[in-house]
């Protein structure tokens, strides 16, 4: 990397968000310039074979890099504590480039049976036609996990915490049996994002985003980011990306970037809203189960302070009653609107079974805790009284 990494990485995070990874430029622009170009001119043919070559430093084709994208890249390496990092178009392509980084036909994965649906369909069918098996386990058992180990596993794949559930593991013990068996680990830090957890400085090897979601922030954006050691990204960057060619926009890059200049605070907000709602939820009859590490309940709540620095902004909750009441309550809300994605300015709701985990099967489902009667927030950044106003509401229309 081509910039002051040494002074930048004196930063507290959120100052990394907003300032991290940023050069100078030609007119002294605040605002880091938008190089929404395909592709970069050569001075003469000799130079463009020596940038393909890789006996010059420079731009070629946004593909292979760009430099609105490497802004965007080196401020999430300094946040996550990383080499480096790839920007990708989507969160799927952050997870597929970080798994097809590391296994090939004839390979295996352990992963958590509990993820966001489309890792799920991701890790059971498409790989699997690829001849990259993989095996989904309970991760809190840790048991579980060494016995599905063989001799061809490459990679221990997580979310923590989970997508929809929030059930947290624990990074440090998985590391430990990744190290036993010589094993990559591979973290979806999504629901976190640097500033409340860093996965690599409790040596994971590799880190992935759905940057769609928070560090974005705003809804407008689909992106993933990949973060972890250099001859890792290296590969990713320079052989999956550049072949398979899931790179980001630059315009998304750059939108990714105004984003995240707000991320710290828009994070103490969802937090705090978070805290409440699920208070509310969790003192309500109604309601018979609330999922949400921050409440003392949760089998997560004993790694905040530790692994995680607060809970996050997505909670999940039972209705009491079966799917067709718990489909009623959604479609009465007012404020909280129907959608799926999360960690935006608007507080969404949706509907695990039939809606962002539709991908599983009932049975995979069953295994995973997904119920038909299992609800999730992403807690905006809205007044939290309007928001439980709205679920009062909600309840007095159904009765
Ligand atoms: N990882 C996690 C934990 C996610 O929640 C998602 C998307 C992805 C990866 C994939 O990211 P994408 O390609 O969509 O940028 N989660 C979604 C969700 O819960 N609702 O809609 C999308």
């Amino acid at each position: 990397m081509d910039f002051n990494k040494q002074k930048q990485q004196d930063w507290q995070a959120s100052t990394l968000a907003i300032h991290g990874g940023h050069q100078p430029n030609q007119h002294g622009a605040l605002v880091s310039p938008l190089h929404q170009s395909a592709t970069f001119v050569f001075d003469n043919a000799e130079q463009g074979g020596a940038r393909f070559a890789g006996d010059e430093a420079g731009y070629i084709y946004t593909r292979l890099g760009n430099p609105t994208t490497a802004e965007l890249e080196r401020k999430m390496a300094l946040l996550e504590g990383a080499d480096d990092a790839a920007a990708t178009a989507s969160g799927m392509a952050a997870v597929s480039s970080a798994l097809l980084t590391h296994l090939q036909a004839g390979d295996h994965l352990v992963a958590s049976n509990a993820v966001y649906g489309c890792s799920f369909a991701l890790m059971t069918t498409q790989l699997d036609r690829l001849g990259i098996s993989c095996t989904m386990v309970d991760f809190s058992d840790e048991q579980a996990i060494r016995s599905a180990i063989t001799p061809a596993t490459k990679v221990l794949f997580c979310e923590t915490p989970v997508n929809p559930h929030l059930t947290v593991f624990d990074i440090s013990r998985l590391v430990d049996i990744a190290k036993q068996h010589q094993l990559i680990t591979i973290v979806d830090n999504t629901f976190m994002t640097p500033l409340l957890q860093q996965p690599l400085k409790m040596g994971v090897d590799m880190v992935i985003h759905s940057a769609t979601k928070y560090l974005n922030g705003h809804g407008d954006v689909i992106a993933g980011i990949v973060c972890g050691k250099a001859e890792h990204m290296h590969k990713l960057k320079f052989e999956i990306l550049k072949d398979f060619g899931a790179v980001i926009s630059p315009h998304d890059a750059w939108l990714i970037l105004r984003g995240m200049k707000t991320l710290d605070v828009r994070l103490t907000r969802h937090c705090d809203n978070a805290e409440q709602l699920a208070n509310y939820l969790d003192s309500h009859p109604k309601f018979s189960k609330v999922f949400y590490p921050g409440l003392a309940s949760h089998s997560g709540h004993q790694f905040i302070g530790k692994q995680m620095k607060r809970a996050g902004g997505v909670l999940a909750f039972e209705l009491d009653g079966d799917m067709q009441d718990a489909i009623k309550f959604v479609n009465h809300c007012r404020l909280m609107t129907i959608a799926v994605s999360l960690g935006d300015a608007e507080t969404l709701i949706q509907h695990p079974a039939s809606m962002t985990h539709s991908p599983y099967t009932p049975e995979a489902r069953a295994q995973a805790g997904i119920t038909d009667n299992l609800l999730r927030i992403s807690v905006g950044l809205e007044d939290v009284s309007d928001i439980i106003a709205d679920i009062e509401q909600a309840l007095a229309s159904i009765g």
